[in-house]
């Protein structure tokens, strides 16, 4: 499949590259990384990213504007998400010819052209493999996005899934230039605005009888901080991680669009995957989430947690 991708990507002269809704750095780093360096390799072809942005990685560059027709004879490659519901712009439709590369576990419902390592921390950190196994250069700029993607994604060379290969393809991407400076003071610099809305969700979460930390964001809250829904639900959860008396925390924010809660959870070491299944969603195991009909589901929830800590607590008593 790999060279399939490789003798599409020759054969074509429009390519169109997709990822995911709400794009955190790995999907806009694959995004931008990848048509820098097929523009740098093929400077006559056309070559277009597309999508709905995030304002918080703004300072990586914008989208481009693509006309319907330019879809009609084009390559389209979709990165970091493989499920159709999730990809930016569902236009990719159009294209001639799709391909997907991820690095989740997902199956893919758009094509059967999927090129999926899930041993990648990142979607960028599978990209780079890729380019280099063909000699393909990268430009600095693409170093740069590629590298923002990996830092972001492995938790700043943290999480599971980071390997070996991750720490080679992280230096050759600084040999290759990736102005990490840029990439750190971006992610790090915020505004005195949003450390204060930070500390206001730090000052109020609760905490259960087991030691479940837990916030619960209705419209008030957006009325009192005018963000989007991303900013909540994914931003603010962090705000409980880190802390020795809480194993597992989570995050509950109405969404005004579907009038869903959808709920983000987290655990320090106990699984929990499980069960955010149970309530129809998914994800990691210390990292899933779901989407719930209201808040007294979230009770349900914050429940099984709970018990699922003291069963944890009592097992290693035994
Ligand atoms: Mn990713």
């Amino acid at each position: 499949m790999i060279q399939k991708l490789w003798k599409a990507i020759e054969a074509y002269e429009t390519i169109i590259i997709h990822r995911h809704k709400r794009p955190d750095l790995d999907a806009l780093g694959s995004q931008r990384g990848l048509a820098l360096c097929l523009r740098n390799k093929y400077p006559r072809k056309k070559i277009r990213i597309v999508g709905d942005m995030n304002e918080k990685y703004a300072f990586l560059g914008k989208m481009d504007l693509v006309s319907d027709e330019e879809y009609q004879d084009a390559l389209c490659i979709i990165t970091d998400v493989a499920v159709s519901s999730m990809v930016s712009d569902d236009r990719y439709r159009l294209a001639k010819e799709i391909f997907v590369i991820d690095h989740h576990k997902n199956l893919s419902d758009i094509t059967d052209q999927v090129i999926i390592d899930p041993t990648k921390v990142a979607v960028c950190e599978w990209i780079v493999c890729l380019l280099a196994d063909r000699n393909i250069a990268i430009p600095k700029d693409a170093a740069t996005a590629f590298y923002g993607g990996i830092v972001t994604d492995s938790g700043r060379f943290q999480y599971g899934e980071t390997s070996a290969s991750t720490l080679r393809v992280a230096a050759d991407l600084l040999e290759c230039g990736a102005d990490k400076e840029f990439i750190y003071q971006n992610l790090y610099t915020e505004s005195l605005a949003e450390r204060q809305m930070k500390n206001w969700f730090a000052s109020r979460f609760e905490i259960t009888a087991s030691g479940v930390a837990y916030l619960k964001n209705g419209k008030e809250v957006f009325e009192k901080f005018p963000v989007d829904f991303f900013t909540i639900s994914r931003g603010m959860v962090s705000l409980m991680a880190g802390i020795k008396e809480i194993p597992i925390w989570c995050n509950f924010t109405l969404d005004l669009q579907t009038n869903k809660v959808v709920g983000e959870f987290r655990s320090r070491s106990i699984s929990i995957v499980d069960i955010a299944k149970k309530y129809g969603g998914g994800g990691h195991d210390l990292a899933c989430g779901a989407t719930l009909s209201d808040f007294e589901e979230a009770d349900l929830i914050l429940r099984d947690f709970d018990q699922r800590i003291r069963e944890a607590e009592s097992q290693s008593l035994k």
